[in-house]
């Protein structure tokens, strides 16, 4: 795990929120790290940790290998504010979306905000499917030791999955 030190905006009201960043069309290593750069500039928003990079094999989708890792932002932006300003990183990094879990130039999707509950038409927290993916709940175990129990990892120990890079070696 990689975390930063230096200072960032206010952190008053600031709130942990964990982004599962997914990529496996193009130069998926470029599109992942062009998004840790943008989100570490959002307003009110800093990039606290960021996980390994690992090599995943799609899960309920077709299509090449797929590069996954997740970062920790603490943030003062409200949800759906976030969640917007997610999918604008996504549409800048040439996201298409011809059909369902189509593969993708890069998705980012808003894993857990807080402790929060979220059940609205454009947004759902904690994510629906993160305990379902291997691809997820890897990662974000590096970020939150003990948060994912052993049972959960064990749920996703079929899937396949390889850890690539550790956080120093893929975001510098
Ligand atoms: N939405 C609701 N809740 C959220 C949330 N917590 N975060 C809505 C992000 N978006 C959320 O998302 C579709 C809609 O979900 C959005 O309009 C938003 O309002 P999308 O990014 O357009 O499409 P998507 O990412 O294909 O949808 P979804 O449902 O997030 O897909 P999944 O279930 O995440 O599956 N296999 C591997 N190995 N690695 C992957 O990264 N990703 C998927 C995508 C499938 N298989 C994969 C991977
Ligand atoms: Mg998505």
């Amino acid at each position: 795990m990689s975390r930063a030190t230096q200072a960032g905006p206010s952190e008053a009201g600031a709130v942990s929120a964990w982004i599962a960043l997914g990529a496996n069309l193009g130069d998926a290593r470029a599109a992942l790290r062009g998004a840790l750069q943008a989100m570490a500039v959002l307003p009110d928003t800093r990039l606290l940790a960021v996980s390994s990079l690992y090599r995943s094999a799609p899960v309920d989708a077709l299509g090449p290998d797929y590069l996954n890792a997740v970062a920790e932002l603490q943030t003062g932006l409200a949800p759906l504010d976030l969640l917007h300003a997610l999918q604008a990183i996504e549409q800048a990094a040439g996201r298409e979306r011809p059909y369902r879990n189509a593969p993708r130039t890069l998705d980012l999707d808003l894993l857990l905000y807080g402790e929060q509950r979220l059940e609205g038409a454009e947004l759902t927290v904690p994510h629906p499917r993160m305990w379902q993916r291997a691809f997820v709940l890897l990662p974000l175990a590096e970020l939150r030791p003990g948060w994912v129990t052993p049972a959960q990892l064990q749920a996703v120990a079929a899937q396949a999955i390889e850890r690539l890079d550790a956080p120093s070696a893929w975001t510098r």
